[in-house]
């Protein structure tokens, strides 16, 4: 089915959520408020919004280190996000996990995740469990370019496409794992090529159309609750950011920057839903004032709260379940 209005909206609507809480997690990481690591989806944000918009509130995602723009997209809480990454104790993680462990079981999002490449076997469980429980559950799993070269990566698709899993593995071919761009770190052009090794869909789409990720994502999600098995999708896209805030990124070159900038989703799919007639510059800004005051509101009470009391550092920990398995 073509996208609905009311579908483009909301997918612009998520889509300027994650450009305003990045931009800002930019600006907060710059000052000092923010711990840790910070690694952006900027540049990205056409993706996980227009996959999330084909799921289900009980549907799974995984995610991975460039996680907040999944977690967003699938109604991650600003709130307990924002808290995290200012490392406060009524944060996702109680502030003890950061950027790269937020997670939300309630709302089907089932980690970001710092070890790249873990989240394909997590979606295949997700799958597996969904299959062996009768439901007609999938999962979205994000993954980068620089994944698709770990065993994981391929020990996942061809575990889902033997067993028929409800999978829908969403490359985010962003061109560069870390400071290695593509064509260093691996021979194929096309990632999608390598659905064919496991006898699954490969279709490769421009990563900065959400209409065209969306498109591919739909079928693929009809497909996996058909019981018809995973799908492998790459959208070609662009970090317009470092590897991480901090990065300078002076490995990219400038043209190449200038190129893709000119490809920025958020400018480039206001222009299509004007000139299409499905928003007016009002509702466009609407939108923007609208998330902006969201974002705001979420720094605003991730500044008010508390950090993690001092007893709390031995809890929730790794030494705290051996405790508890050594007392039983
Ligand atoms: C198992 C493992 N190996 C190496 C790393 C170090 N590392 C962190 S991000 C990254 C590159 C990931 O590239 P890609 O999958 O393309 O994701 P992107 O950062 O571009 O979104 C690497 C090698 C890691 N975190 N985990
Ligand atoms: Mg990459």
């Amino acid at each position: 089915m073509a996208v609905s209005r009311e579908q483009m909206k909301d997918i612009y609507t998520r889509m300027c959520r994650i450009r305003a809480f990045e931009t800002a997690a930019k600006d907060l990481f710059a000052e000092g408020k923010i711990y840790g690591f910070a690694h952006l989806y900027l540049g990205e944000e056409a993706i996980a919004p227009a996959v999330c918009e084909c799921l289900r509130d009980d549907d799974f995602i995984t995610s991975t280190h460039r996680g907040h723009g999944h977690i967003i997209a699938k109604g991650g809480d600003l709130n307990l996000m924002m808290a995290e990454l200012f490392g406060r104790y009524t944060g996702y993680c109680k502030g003890k996990g950061g950027s790269m462990h937020i997670a939300d079981r309630n709302l089907g999002i089932l980690g970001a995740n710092g070890i790249v490449g873990a989240g394909h076997n997590i979606a295949v469980g997700a799958g597996l469990s969904a299959k062996i429980r009768g439901t007609d559950q999938v999962c979205a799993c994000f993954f980068g370019d620089g994944s698709t070269n770990q065993g994981t990566f391929h020990e996942a698709l061809n575990m889902a496409s033997i067993w028929k899993l409800p999978i829908i593995f969403v490359c985010e071919n962003n061109h560069y794992g870390i400071s290695m761009s593509q064509d260093r770190h691996q021979a194929i052009k096309d990632i999608a090529d390598r659905g064919a090794a496991y006898n699954i869909p490969g279709v490769a789409v421009d990563g900065n159309d959400p209409i065209a990720v969306f498109e591919a994502a739909e079928e693929a999600v009809a497909r996996a609750r058909a019981g018809k098995g995973p799908t492998l999708i790459e959208c070609k896209t662009y970090r317009q950011r470092g590897h991480f805030e901090g990065d300078p990124a002076t490995y990219k070159p400038k043209e190449e920057q200038a190129a893709w900038i000119a490809k920025d989703p958020m400018p480039r799919f206001e222009k299509y839903l004007e000139e299409n007639g499905v928003m007016t510059a009002e509702e466009i800004k609407g939108v923007k004032d609208a998330v902006d005051k969201q974002i705001a509101e979420a720094i605003a009470f991730a500044d008010a709260q508390p950090f993690a009391p001092e007893e709390s550092a031995v809890v929730d920990v790794y030494s705290d379940i051996v405790a508890e398995v050594r007392e039983r």
